[in-house]
């Protein structure tokens, strides 16, 4: 690395580099320095806003020695790079991880307190960065903290929202939504003004013949939009490894900025180019497993696309190497079929700019990339109209028809029996309008394609994607389970439980080796020990009936079940079903005598969960726990024994006070729609048993921590479509519990009934497609079952103590290895 600096200058370089704090006396000192010289301020007008800036900046300051190492000792070493090409990264707060990652939170601690602050007060004066909608959003935030902590070179792609999903306010018991403004003050981004990239759209293709005759595209005209990159350190835990995620904010070319305009007085006009150029990475689409086809969508996708594969290119080009070698230096993962333009972007550069020929061009393209289907949800599946994409991007289109021409001549070789083959598989659906198929372009576009939980990859395989098993084999398609980072999701968020597991484990090499959590299931018996768990629990659950007591002045019983589900609210996530069976619940507590009622278990049931501002039948999900709280909550016959709670605005930051307090959490997806769930994973690391349906990765969750741990309910996957059809076909009765609690609802119970109509008759009279109904006796009779466990406090210890002992293959680590060996074919760089 120094040889790079001339040798004049060199000593002069070297014995003057920054060193970062190493004790608390250091640490306290450039927190000062960076209140009185960066912030300007004194220190008699630092509140706790300066003083998480200067704390943050302090831990950048450490981070960025760290990060520039790692980039040169990458370039260095000329190694192979993963690409994570990602619409959403939702990262959460910054601060803490990166003090835990580098070991300094002690020393933090410590030197906040001595200039008078918190710790705890100062982390949350950050803002979520939340540029993502959910699970999806959040793995690949997991990933990223994953491949730095396992020293893979890797980087992410992304986009730079100005505004990340929205915050949810509660109204009178409905979701408003509001902005989230969260640049204002942001230290983890570095802005790079001089990386940037021109992005082409609209326009047309003139053919025209090159010297040798060859006819070459040039895609002329249209709009210009320029790309700038914004870098995020993205530190590993306990390494020094700090990889790189760059995020792309648009802004007007600066040729397009029209002086000649501004000068003859058109100033509106001319600032209207500028916003409409900035308004490509304006905002997060607030869609969770929904895709809506805006025009704009279809241009952030581009723009993002476009700027990652040109800088990717930059980079190889720098090497020298011969284009057939790019894959042996590249990899990249498109998560979802968000990125999928990438695949024609890549064939387009190395066609039209490169001068490659088609073959040699698409080998390299397709040992490139690979695929990661994240649903097998109809309305998620992204189409583009063809017009569309003719009108943006008409040099794409003209490559995505080749494409497709290609790959049918060679289905038709292989199947010329069947006809029908062609016209299933097609990247062109023959609709009206002709749509764009984005799902089979990723796929013939990839050497690989997974999904994301063992049911889910077979499902992909057996059903929306069965033609293509049939036509490039089975080898093609492979599954790697999800995971979660540790680092966050215990050791971050559940402290205390982090440090007593540590105790017994032999240090916090479990974070590095999940695995090692086996070492607990010799103290499951062990009565000291479960004790210890169990008021480390408690204190967690304190924790949050605090919070509820702050946000909503509802008094909870720490004492009580902590029943938690909180994720998007999705018809197919059934919050229904829960809420329905809260009914039945209340229903049946006040048919009893008060003597009864001594006898029940006493519950909390949380929820929290954004809908996106467009899905009406969510809103109403929303309403309706709201309403059925606001009744239950005050009703004195009810008392302890059951509270409702909404919490508002859920996303990371509240997740990590959430998950570590739930007894039990639901994850109660009809089964064969959730691919795979991620905080079912959270939620047992951190010590809470979950009631869930055989869906997702619920089911491997329950073959590794054992079906006794675990209370599963509700239809298999095999038997959703006999049960739809017959619900369509035949006879449909609703069960007759839930047939009280929709009496309770439609007779006003629950304020106006006409409210929750369409909520009702979706089970009632339009076929039920989630089977709430079918579900709903087992679902209720699970919840019996759960309570006479809880009332055995020993028992039910023990049972978390076991389920957490058996949860290392749940780590992000392995499934990023996983990636490595199966799919991107790249090492660990030594460190
Ligand atoms: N997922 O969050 C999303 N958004 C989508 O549009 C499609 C899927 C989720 O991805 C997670 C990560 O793989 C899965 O755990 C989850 O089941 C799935 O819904």
């Amino acid at each position: 690395v120094e040889a790079s600096i001339p040798e004049p200058q060199r000593e002069a370089w070297t014995k003057n580099q920054f060193e970062s704090f190493k004790d608390q006396g250091e640490f306290e000192k450039e927190v000062v320095r960076h209140v009185e010289t960066t912030l300007a301020r004194s220190m008699f007008n630092c509140d706790e806003t300066a003083a998480y800036s200067a704390t943050a900046l302090a831990f950048r300051d450490r981070l960025i020695k760290d990060w520039n190492k790692t980039q040169q000792r990458q370039t260095f070493t000329d190694s192979k790079r993963i690409y994570y090409l990602s619409l959403e990264f939702l990262m959460g707060r910054a601060l803490d991880n990166a003090m835990l990652n580098v070991k300094g939170k002690d020393i933090a601690k410590g030197g906040l307190n001595e200039l008078g602050f918190r710790i705890e007060d100062i982390i949350s004066q950050e803002n979520d960065a939340a540029l993502g909608n959910g699970g999806l959003g959040r793995l690949a935030a997991c990933f990223l903290d994953s491949m730095a902590s396992l020293n893979y070179p890797a980087w992410g792609y992304g986009l730079r929202y100005r505004y990340g999903i929205f915050k949810q306010e509660i109204i009178d018991g409905y979701q408003v939504e509001v902005p989230d403004y969260w640049l204002d003050f942001n230290p983890w981004e570095f802005p790079r003004h001089d990386v940037t990239v021109d992005i082409q759209f609209y326009g047309h293709v003139r053919k025209s013949q090159d010297e040798n005759g060859k006819t070459v595209a040039n895609w002329e005209g249209g709009e210009v939009v320029t790309a700038v990159a914004y870098d995020m350190p993205i530190p590993g835990y306990d390494t020094p490894s700090t990889n790189n995620l760059r995020l792309w904010s648009s802004k007007a070319a600066s040729g397009e900025f029209d002086f000649q305009k501004f000068n003859n007085g058109e100033y509106e006009s001319s600032v209207a180019d500028q916003q409409r150029a900035e308004t490509i990475s304006a905002v997060l689409y607030p869609n969770d497993n929904l895709e809506r086809g805006k025009e704009l969508r279809l241009k952030q996708q581009y723009f993002w696309v476009a700027a990652s594969l040109y800088d990717i290119v930059r980079r190889f080009k720098k090497s020298k190497r011969p284009w057939s070698e790019f894959p042996d230096q590249v990899a990249i993962q498109l998560n979802d079929t968000h990125p999928t333009l990438a695949v024609v972007e890549l064939q387009r550069i190395l066609l039209d700019k490169e001068g490659l020929e088609w073959d040699e061009a698409w080998n390299i393209v397709t040992a490139t990339f690979g695929y990661t289907n994240h649903t097998v949800l109809p309305e998620a599946l992204e189409k583009w109209p063809v017009g569309l994409v003719q009108h943006l991007l008409p040099r794409h289109l003209q490559i995505i028809y080749d494409i497709n021409l290609f790959f049918l001549q060679s289905v038709e070789k292989k199947f010329p029996e069947d006809r029908d083959m062609l016209s299933r598989v097609s990247i062109i659906e023959e609709s009206q309008p002709k749509m764009v198929r984005m799902a089979y372009l990723a796929i013939v576009g990839s050497h690989k394609v997974n999904g994301v939980a063992e049911l889910h990859s077979d499902l992909i395989q057996t059903t929306i994607f069965k033609d293509f098993v049939k036509i490039y084999g089975a080898d093609k398609f492979t599954n790697v389970t999800n995971g979660i980072t540790p680092r966050r999701w215990l050791h971050q968020a559940n402290p205390r439980l982090s440090e007593l597991i540590a105790s017994k484990t032999g240090g916090y090499d479990y974070l590095k080796d999940l695995t090692t959590l086996n070492k607990l299931e010799q103290y499951v018996d062990d009565k000291d020990f479960r004790k210890e768990w169990a008021e480390i629990k408690y204190a967690n659950k304190v924790r949050l009936a605090k919070y509820i007591k702050s946000t909503l002045d509802i008094t909870v019983n720490p004492a009580a079940l902590f029943d938690v589900q909180v994720k998007r609210i999705h018809e197919y996530k059934r919050q229904q079903l829960n809420i329905f069976g809260v009914i039945y619940r209340y229903l049946q507590l006040k048919e009893m005598s008060p003597e009864e009622r001594k006898k029940q278990a006493p519950r909390v049931s949380i929820f929290g969960g954004k809908a996106a501002p467009g899905y009406w039948m969510a809103k109403q999900i929303i309403h309706l726990i709201n309403n059925v709280g606001s009744v239950v909550n005050k009703d004195p016959d009810v008392g302890d024994l059951l509270k409702v709670i909404y919490l508002e605005d859920y996303n990371v930051s509240k997740a990590e006070i959430i998950i570590p307090a739930s007894d039990l959490s639901e994850h109660i997806s009809t089964a064969g729609t959730e691919a795979s769930g991620t905080s079912n994973m959270k939620f047992v690391l951190n010590g809470g048993l979950i009631i869930g349906t055989c869906d997702g990765a619920n089911i491997e969750i329950t073959r590794e921590i054992g079906q006794d741990n675990i209370f599963l309910f509700g239809t298999l996957s095999e038997d959703v479509e006999d049960l739809r059809h017959n619900h369509t076909y035949g006879k449909h009765s609703v069960d007759s519990g839930l047939q009280k609690v929709f009496e309770a609802i439609t007779t006003g119970k629950f304020g106006d009934a006409n409210d929750f109509g369409a909520l009702v008759s979706a089970v009632r009279d339009h076929g039920d497609y989630y089977l709430v109904s079918d579900d709903f006796q087992s679902y209720v009779d699970t919840q019996k079952m759960v309570d006479e466990e809880y009332k055995n406090q020993e028992e039910w210890v023990s049972k978390c103590i076991r389920s957490v002992a058996r949860m290392g293959f749940f780590s992000s680590d392995r499934c990023i290895n996983e990636y490595a060996e199966e799919i991107w074919n790249i090492e660990p760089l030594a460190v």
